[in-house]
């Protein structure tokens, strides 16, 4: 079979420009490393993700292309050489990996780069296929349409004067997610403050439910209430849904609904469900907080008929807006299961945002850090 080598004298040239772009990296860098497995690690993958064989023009299953500022270089093994000096133009080196002479990927980089100098590596591809559901975007009156769908007749500007409400997933080849949080831009008025709180106080009673294994999500569904029924007020939707995993956002047969479900078969370890309970008042605002959590096993001093008891764990972390909470109307269970939520979410957003060194990963990380300061007792 005769190959032809693919010309990837401009591509070269972009990738470098690229590595050297003030818009896109903070630093120059010196050595840009692409490997060709995908997310997974994988040898044999999909077209998509076939950067390697993209910017070197090599098709081979194995081979990983360094790209310095005057080099570009394909480590691959004995299999390929051939196939390699075929696919590969003049712009690249072919490294032949473990005959003896072959200095692996390090040992380059180490003797031909400055000390200090700084490497890129292209991202594993985030796994991220698609929405889940259609995003609810919501502002002022339109936040009280509970599948808000946004469109041009309805389309009102986000202001500084009414709640913002988002509602957004996406499908991952690893998950499923289905995440809603309430905003306000400017200074929310006592009420719309007073039920906000009522709104996070149900999330965190359903959250830190125990219950015995197999009760139905309907016997739970009041702890989610309480604080709103208190005052006379209420939500007209099921507080939580399962949720499939890369599957329907909303899948049965479980859940936590003021309705009963017929065919649910009783809350069990390792179901997922959302916690959404949500406030509306028509014409005004929509309240909704929304994450979902894991059910797992809890630690209770007795075990009555030996029925094993279980409670919810997060797996959302969004920062919730401190500036809705009325701190008064929380109790001090309630202070610190929020701080210590807001410090988890600290830790795993941040570090990952902290892995990636582009500006607008710098700047969530700095939103981040405000939104997640513990509430004071
Ligand atoms: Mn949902």
């Amino acid at each position: 079979m005769t190959r032809v080598a693919k010309n990837t004298t401009d591509l070269l040239r972009q990738l470098r420009r690229l590595m050297v772009d003030a818009a896109v990296v903070d630093e120059p860098i010196k050595a840009y490393i692409v490997p060709s497995g995908d997310a997974h690690l994988s040898e044999y993958i999909a077209g998509c993700d076939e950067r390697r064989a993209f910017i070197t023009g090599f098709t081979g299953s194995a081979g990983t292309a360094v790209i310095t500022e005057g080099q570009a270089l394909l480590w691959t093994d004995g299999r390929y050489y051939l196939q390699a000096v075929e696919e590969i133009d003049q712009n690249w080196t072919l490294m032949k990996q473990g005959l003896v002479d072959t200095p692996s990927q390090s040992e380059w980089l180490s003797k031909n780069l400055p000390s200090g100098a700084r490497i890129g590596v292209d991202p594993e591809q985030p796994d991220f296929a698609g929405l889940s559901f259609t995003t609810i975007s919501s502002s002022g009156p339109n936040g009280a349409i509970i599948h808000y769908k946004p469109s041009p007749e309805s389309d009102r500007p986000l202001s500084l004067n009414e709640i913002y409400l988002v509602d957004s997933g996406g499908q991952y080849l690893d998950g499923t997610t289905d995440v809603t949080r309430t905003l306000h831009f400017g200074t929310p008025t006592e009420h719309e403050r007073e039920c906000f709180t009522r709104v996070l106080k149900g999330q965190i009673a359903l959250k830190q439910a125990i219950f015995p294994n197999k009760v139905k999500g309907n016997t739970l569904d009041t702890l989610a209430r309480k604080s709103l029924w208190n005052v006379g007020l209420d939500y007209i939707h099921g507080t939580g849904h399962g949720i499939g995993h890369y599957l329907n956002v909303h899948e049965g047969p479980q859940g936590i609904s003021y309705r009963d479900i017929p065919d649910d078969p009783g809350l069990q370890e390792n179901m997922f469900v959302s916690n959404e309970p949500g406030y509306y008042e028509d014409g005004k605002f929509g309240i909704r907080l929304e994450n979902i959590i894991r059910i797992v096993r809890a630690n209770t001093k007795h075990n009555f008929a030996n029925r094993g008891y279980l409670t919810f764990e997060d797996v959302t972390f969004v920062p919730i807006q401190q500036k809705m909470i009325v701190k008064e109307l929380l109790t001090k269970d309630e202070i610190d299961y929020l701080n210590s939520y807001h410090a988890k979410t600290r830790e795993t957003v941040g570090n990952y945002l902290k892995t990636r060194g582009d500006p607008a990963s710098k700047q969530g990380l700095a939103w981040l850090t405000r939104e997640t300061e513990p509430l004071q007792q």
